[in-house]
This record gives structure tokens, C-alpha cells and sequence, in this order.
């Protein structure tokens, strides 16, 4: 039963009234029951961006009665933030969604609130893990896809480029700046002749733009963070009657002035999309006030290219709400790549049953861990037209062909657990899955914590599938972290396929060469740590004692391992995916735009607390 907060709502309006300084969004009559109270702390109000997001989020809360939330704006004010918090906590709120102005000030904070209800973050990340949900854009990517499309622009000619930025020292900004400069300094004949501040102020932007005309005879291109600084320096340029100039920005809002209409009216040659995540965060914000499975722990948002050539095909895409078709059933196809770990077994279920909760028509093709299977697979789920297409591949390359077939045939295709290496990021819609990159650095982290000796630390990798993303990111995130600590060494590495035989096999010929020397056993899965335990009690040792064992999943074997003192630790790398991929499916198939990437939420189980974290444990 929910939690009616009704007298609650009319004590917060009470509040807010006499403060004054807070204001909630009632949807119609105050008499409406309120179920959740939401809290938006937002970082100002003075960046439109930030104005859109509070818009998309008000706008969304609008569609549920039962929801009231309270903004609170900290003019670009850190403590004030904290402080606006703090109060937004004591008045009882259900849910926090933050958008700090500071990554590391706010941190502490969010991890106070977190501690008691669940925790929304957008646009800029606070430090570590100490959050429900992260939603934000890919700054690095959107400034290179920029530097891809103005070196595009002037590739016969060359020419010369004026960055204009927001304010100094903002972390997205310098990655967006990083991406852009990446492209843009691998043209000879490419300039960025000057790099101006305009604080994401429109008339501010204009003013840096006249003194930029009188200071360079010649600027080809202007490309500004934002497309609001992009529409300033056009006016600069038209006032004193220059029309050479082309004006690339970023955002793409809909509405007057916005990004889109600019592009629609030829001011600006291109923008790139940077959603504000206010729309989702809502959305996901009932999921996770619901108790709905699946919730992730990342979402990076998806940034669209928006030209002349496609203005209007977007604008009508994303704001013409696909009719729900009921009559029609939604069919999947998925492609598993084998059933070579527990994880893998458990990954399959998930994936199952979460169809058939979703009534979603499955078609579920087994693997047998080679490529061509699942080309195959997938090739029969195109002839058969199915709506989506959904695989877990086996490994990183050699996909391009088969998901330009899905795509030439008008079939989207969604990437579940397992990442794959291509340029053209539009050969899929998403990738949902874990980040294997930190699961290495988890590990890495956990085994410096408990080694703490000074001597030298012998380690046996024993990595998954050669050229599978998993077994290649958490090799890079173990090796990132222990560059830092020379005493640990990885004595011998070796790919083996995710099985326990393989573990085993590949432990074995460890053993023989360097016999004791051996201190610890990092294995990409638990499947293979269990396969290498065997192998190091045949040989006359003590798994868990003698060498410290340390892996990835955490199946229910590896805690029956950890509770016979076998294995030392496992760091979660959940399969459950199915819930996820389901909503994806749906979300989908009615027109929602999909982010890039949508990352699983997991932890890290040491031996020493095994008996507790078991009892929360669902595979
Ligand atoms: O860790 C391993 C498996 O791709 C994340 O594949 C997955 C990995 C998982 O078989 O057990």
C-alpha cells in the first residue's frame, strides 16, 4: 500500500508560502492525494539549459496527480545548494533529484540523502557510487562529433574556427572543449584562431563577438558550447553585415530560439543534442518510487546531429507521441552468445521471464560462443521482420556487416551485456550493460586494500574470451589501478573463454610454471576462479589461504565458495538484465529516444561479509 502524504502536501505548501523562497508545482486542485513529494535541488536558473531542465521535469510531474514536487534554485552557490538540501530532507521529501554545481562540494551531501531516500543525479556526476540513478550527456563525444562535422565543413578549403565557451573551469565544458580539440588539430589546414568566455549568455556572446571581428580579418567558423552564445555571435556578424560565417552550437532545444528552429531558419548550420535528462529523471523517479526492477545506475544520453538535411524529420520525431498500437504485440529476437557461465545461465532467465512479464513475444536463439551462430541468428530474425533485434555479442568486432543488413531492413537493434568496437555509433540503438572498466578497478582496489605488504605481489590473470569486452575492460581497469602500486605484478596472463574447464586448464599451466610463486588469482569470472580452485587444491595448496582469490559476477557458487574460504572476493557483475532490456524494448517501440548507454547497477562482496550479502542475493 502507498504512503498517502496528503496533510504532508498541505503543511509543505504552508512552508513554502511563508518562505517564499522555494516554489512546488501542484498539479490542479490541492484536494488531489499526494502519494510522493520530490525534491529538485537544482545549481541555477540562469543557464537555459538548467531553465529547460526544471521546465521537462515540472512538465513530466504534471502527468501524475498524485506527485508535488519543490524546486530550489542555488544561484551557482554551493553551500547554498548543501543548505537547500538539508532543508528540502527535513521537510520530508520522497525523492532527491540534483543536478549539482559543484562535483565534489556536493558529494557529501548526496550521500547524506542517499543514506535515506533515493537519489537522482543529472548532468554533472558527484564523486564515487553514493547514488540511486546518474543520468547526464557525453560532453567529450558531443565536442568530437562537433570537430567530425566543422572539420567536415571546411575539409576542402581549411579555414579558421573561434570557440566560444561557458564559464571557465566547468568540467563539461573542458571535456567538450578535450573532444572538439582532438578532431579539429588533425586538419593542417584547420585553425582555432581564438577561444572566447561567454557564460552561456546570449548578449554576452554577442559583445565577445564584435571585438573578435574587429581583432581577425577572417573567421570561417564559429562553434559555441551552447546554441543560445551561437545565436548571440550571429547577431554580431549580421549587425555589421557579414553572412560567411557559419555558426555551429549545441543543446537543439525545441521551441523559439531554441537550436532546432535556428538550424530550420539556416542561422545555424548544425547543433548537436545534449538533453537535460529532466524528462527521464521524472520517469525514472516513479520507477524507482514504484519499486520497479531493473533500475540502472548510469544513463548516458544520446546526442543527435541536427543539420538542414534532417531538422524536420527530428523535430516530428521527437515531439509527436507514436499512438500505443495495443493490438499489436511487440516481437523480439534475441541472440544469447552461448551458456558458458552461471552468469550466463542466469542472464538467459532474466531475459525470459522479464518477455513474457513485459508481454513481449520472444524469439530467443541459443549460441554456442562463435560469431558466425549469432550472425546467423540475427540474419533469420531480420527475414523474419521481428520489431527489434536485441544480442549479446560474443565479442567486440566483425559486426558491422549484419547491423547494416538490420538497419537497411528498418530494425533497431539493441546491444544487451556485451559492448562491440564500430565507428558508426547508429548501427545501435543502446547498449545496456555493466561498465567492465570499473569492475576491473574494483577489484584492483579491493586486493590494494587487502595486501597491504610492500613486497613484491605475484598475480595470475586469468582473462575471458579474447577480444570480448568484458575480458578487455577489466583487464584495462585492474591494469589502470595498479600502475599506481609497483609491488603488485601480473606475472602471467592468459585467455581462456569464460568457462570453468578453461579456468582450470589455464590455472594448471600456472602452477606448473611458477609454482609457489603465485599470490593471487584474478579471474574475469567466478566460473574460471572456481575452475582455478580446483586446480590449486590438486596441486596441493590452499585456495583462499596459500593464494588469494579475487573475481567477477557474483553467482551463488562463488558465495558457496566464499563461505568454505575458497575464494577471497567476487565483485558483482549482475545478468539480470532482462527487466531493463523489456522497458528499453517498449520505450522504443513508442517513439522515446533512447541514450547511448544504460549501465547496470552493482557492488562488491568480500568473503568476510558473505553470509550477510547472500541473503539479498537473486542468482
Ligand atoms: O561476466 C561471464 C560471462 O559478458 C558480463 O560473460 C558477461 C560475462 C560474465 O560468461 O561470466
Amino acid at each position: 500500500m502507498l504512503k498517502i502524504k496528503y496533510s504532508m502536501a498541505i503543511f509543505l505548501i504552508f512552508i513554502f508560502i511563508l518562505t517564499g523562497c522555494q516554489r512546488s508545482f501542484n498539479q490542479e486542485e490541492s484536494s488531489d492525494q499526494v502519494t510522493f513529494v520530490i525534491g529538485v535541488s537544482q545549481a541555477n536558473l540562469i543557464e537555459p539549459w538548467r531553465v529547460i531542465m526544471n521546465e521537462e521535469i515540472k512538465e513530466e510531474a504534471l502527468k501524475h496527480k498524485d506527485v508535488r514536487i519543490v524546486v530550489t534554485d542555488a544561484v551557482q552557490n554551493s553551500e547554498k545548494q548543501i543548505l537547500d538540501v538539508e532543508k528540502l530532507l527535513q521537510q520530508g521529501i520522497d525523492l532527491l533529484i540534483i543536478s549539482p554545481n559543484d562535483s565534489v562540494a556536493l558529494t557529501p551531501i548526496v550521500a547524506k540523502a542517499y543514506k535515506k531516500i533515493p537519489v537522482i543525479v543529472l548532468d554533472r556526476a558527484v564523486e564515487g557510487y553514493d547514488y540511486t540513478l546518474y543520468i547526464g550527456p557525453d560532453n567529450k563525444s558531443i565536442g568530437r562529433e562537433a570537430g567530425k562535422y566543422i572539420g567536415e565543413l571546411l575539409a576542402g578549403t581549411g579555414g579558421n574556427v573561434v570557440e566560444i565557451q561557458g564559464p571557465t573551469g566547468l568540467p563539461s565544458l573542458q571535456e567538450r572543449s578535450a573532444g572538439f580539440r582532438e578532431i579539429i588539430n588533425q586538419y593542417d589546414n584547420i585553425k582555432i584562431i581564438d577561444t572566447v568566455i561567454a557564460d552561456w549568455q546570449r548578449d554576452k556572446a554577442e559583445d565577445e563577438m564584435e571585438k573578435l571581428l574587429q581583432q581577425y580579418p577572417k573567421i570561417d567558423v564559429v562553434f559555441a558550447h551552447s546554441d543560445y552564445m551561437a545565436l548571440g555571435a550571429y547577431k554580431a556578424a549580421k549587425k555589421k553585415g557579414i553572412n560567411t560565417i557559419k555558426f555551429v552550437g549545441i543543446d537543439g532545444f525545441a521551441g523559439p530560439n531554441g537550436g532546432l528552429q535556428l538550424v530550420e531558419k539556416g542561422i545555424l548550420q548544425g547543433t548537436f543534442t545534449c538533453l537535460t535528462g529532466g524528462r527521464e529523471a521524472i520517469q525514472y523517479a516513479l520507477d524507482i518510487l514504484n519499486k520497479e526492477r531493473g533500475i540502472p545506475k548510469k544513463i548516458i544520453s544520446r546526442s543527435n546531429k541536427i543539420t538542414l538535411s534532417n531538422v524536420f524529420q527530428y523535430a516530428k520525431v521527437n515531439h509527436e507521441v507514436k499512438k500505443d498500437n495495443s493490438n499489436h504485440k511487440i516481437v523480439l529476437g534475441f541472440s544469447q552468445l552461448g551458456a558458458e557461465s552461471d552468469w550466463r545461465k542466469a542472464n538467459s532467465q532474466s531475459i525470459k521471464a522479464a518477455a513474457h512479464a513485459a508481454n513481449i513475444e520472444l524469439i530467443f536463439i541459443e549460441g554456442d560462443q562463435q560469431q558466425e551462430s549469432q550472425i546467423r541468428a540475427i540474419r533469420s530474425f531480420i527475414n523474419q521482420g521481428v520489431d527489434v533485434i536485441a544480442f549479446s555479442p560474443i565479442v567486440e568486432s566483425g559486426w558491422s556487416e549484419i547491423l547494416e543488413e538490420a538497419k537497411g531492413a528498418g530494425i533497431p537493434v539493441i546491444l544487451s551485456d556485451r559492448g562491440i568496437k564500430s565507428a558508426d555509433n547508429s548501427l545501435y540503438y543502446t547498449f545496456i550493460g555493466s561498465d567492465f572498466v570499473e569492475e576491473g578497478r574494483r577489484v584492483a582496489r579491493w586486493l590494494i586494500g587487502k595486501e597491504t605488504t610492500t613486497e613484491g605481489v605475484n598475480i595470475v590473470e586469468l582473462e575471458g574470451t579474447a577480444d570480448s569486452a568484458p575480458a578487455i575492460d577489466r583487464k584495462k581497469g585492474f591494469a589502470e589501478i595498479i600502475a599506481n602500486h609497483p609491488q603488485f605484478k601480473v606475472i602471467y596472463s592468459v585467455a581462456g573463454d569464460f568457462t570453468k574447464d578453461s579456468g582450470y586448464e589455464m590455472m594448471k599451466s600456472a602452477l606448473e610454471m611458477y609454482k609457489k610463486d603465485i599470490h593471487v588469482v584474478y579471474a574475469h569470472n567466478d566460473d574460471m576462479a572456481l575452475g582455478a580452485i580446483k586446480a590449486i587444491e590438486e596441486y596441493g595448496l590452499r585456495p583462499g589461504k596459500d593464494i588469494l582469490i579475487v573475481s567477477i559476477d557474483a553467482t551463488e557458487a562463488a558465495f558457496d565458495a566464499m563461505l568454505a574460504g575458497k575464494l577471497n572476493c567476487t565483485v558483482e557483475c549482475t545478468p539480470l538484465l532482462g527487466p531493463q532490456l523489456m522497458q528499453t524494448v517498449k520505450n522504443l517501440m513508442s517513439g522515446r529516444q533512447l541514450p547511448v548507454r544504460i549501465i547496470t547497477s552493482e557492488g562488491v562482496f568480500p568473503a568476510e561479509t558473505a553470509r550477510m550479502d547472500r541473503l539479498n542475493r537473486r542468482y
